[in-house]
Parts: C-alpha cells; sequence; structure tokens
C-alpha cells in the first residue's frame, strides 16, 4: 500500500516528500493550500497542531519531519539513507537529522516576518535582525562540518543531508550562502538532485509559500 503524505508546497513536508522520493517508495500526496486547509476537522485528527507534514503508513499516522526520516529510514532504506543504531556514525547522523530543525526554526520565523504578517508595519525589524543572524550562525556551523568533505557525514549522503538541505532551501532566501563558500557548494549538489527536483513545486503551481529569491535583501 502506498504512504500518504499531507503536504504544502516549500514547507518543511517537502523534506519527507524528498526523502520518499530518496527511497523510490510510492506515495499519494495529498496537497494542501498553507493556511486554513490544515484547520479541518479530519486534518486536526491526524496532526494536533494542523501542521505538515503527516505521513500515513497503512494503521500509522506521523508527525514531526525528524521522526518520519528516522521512521522512513529504518522502514524501508535501500543501505544508504539510514545509520542503523550500532553503525559508527549513527549519533552524528541523529545530531545532523535535528540539527536540521535548528536552522529551519530561524527561517521560519523570518519567513513569518516577511510573509506570513500581511502588514509591513507589523514586522519586528528587531527580530528580522535577530533572526537572520541566528540563522547565520547556524549555517556557520554547516560551513565548517562541510570543510573538505561533500555531505555531513564523513562515508556520504544520507538522510541528514536531505533534512538540512530543506532548511538551506528555505534559509538561503534570507541569508545569502554564498558567504558559506561550502555551504553553497554543498545546496548546489543537493539541489541537483533528482529526489530533490521531484519534490520541489510544480511549475504552475500557485500555492507556493516563497514568491520571491532574495527575502534578506529587503530587510
Ligand atoms: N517541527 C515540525 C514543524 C512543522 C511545521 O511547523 N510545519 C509548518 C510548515 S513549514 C506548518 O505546517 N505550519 C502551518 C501552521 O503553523 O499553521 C516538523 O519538522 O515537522
Amino acid at each position: 500500500m502506498a504512504l500518504k503524505l499531507f503536504h504544502c508546497n516549500e514547507a518543511r513536508s517537502m523534506r519527507s516528500l524528498w526523502l520518499i522520493n530518496e527511497l523510490k517508495l510510492d506515495v499519494d500526496v495529498v496537497l494542501f493550500s498553507f493556511g486554513s486547509d490544515l484547520r479541518s476537522d479530519d486534518y486536526l485528527s491526524r496532526h494536533p497542531l494542523g501542521r505538515v507534514p503527516c505521513l500515513e503508513d497503512g494503521e500509522l499516522t506521523l508527525f514531526e519531519s525528524g521522526a518520519i526520516a528516522e521512521y522512513l529510514c529504518e522502514t524501508y532504506d535501500n543501505g544508504l539513507l539510514w545509520r542503523a543504531p550500532g553503525h559508527k556514525e549513527r549519533p552524528e547522523w541523529l545530531q545532523w537529522i535535528h540539527y536540521a530543525e535548528t536552522i529551519a526554526v530561524h527561517a521560519a520565523g523570518l519567513t513569518q516576518q516577511a510573509i506570513v504578517i500581511n502588514d509591513p508595519l507589523l514586522r519586528s525589524p528587531t527580530v528580522q535582525k535577530l533572526e537572520t543572524r541566528r540563522l547565520e550562525k547556524a549555517i556557520g556551523v554547516l560551513e565548517n562540518q562541510l570543510q573538505g568533505r561533500d555531505y555531513l557525514l564523513a562515508s556520504g549522503f544520507s538522510a541528514a543531508d536531505v533534512g538540512v538541505g530543506y532548511s538551506l532551501y528555505i534559509g538561503r532566501l534570507f541569508t545569502d550562502i554564498n558567504a558559506f563558500p561550502n555551504v553553497a557548494a554543498y545546496y548546489t549538489r543537493l539541489s541537483n538532485r533528482e529526489a530533490f527536483k521531484q519534490s520541489l513545486p510544480a511549475a504552475d503551481a500557485k500555492d507556493k509559500i516563497y514568491t520571491e529569491r532574495n527575502y534578506w535583501l529587503k530587510s
């Protein structure tokens, strides 16, 4: 039976979709608009906060993109993306899977400031500055980690790169990642992957969260 993924274009559910595509699994994508679609009683019965992603696999319903990544790897991995318990890179793999959210929360805060809060007068330049600085600090950690290697783990590409790669997909809209040469090259490497491209919004998608390339130029 196919997996079912509740998804909004460019939201954290893109992580789950990208990983499902890397694993070449069958999936039915339920595509929601970002906003009121997520607050139906039906959807709230799956995700109590009405957020994405949410994954259904048979009887199982699971939310939180990091947990979904771990579940998909331990259930369906083809031997490449998981670092199983006992693997010497296991602790590091877990660390980077979850570090993805450390980056994403700053990008999400900036999304709220630049997009969700419609009225520019209600936005806070102080919050924007602070979140941008914290985003850049978090990306700086990747810059060091990627010195002399192509992916976060020495052994190569893994699900951790999918999680972090999504965070950079959003983060690069709020700061110039070219200031971090290792990260910029890493992001290019990730965004050239077929599975990444398959997780992007359709060319004619109307429900995109991000309609501009450089939100940072405005703050
Ligand atoms: N830590 C959660 C975050 C989930 C989350 O906040 N998703 C956002 C999209 S990126 C969402 O659904 N927001 C809708 C809302 O807050 O109403 C995860 O990684 O799954």
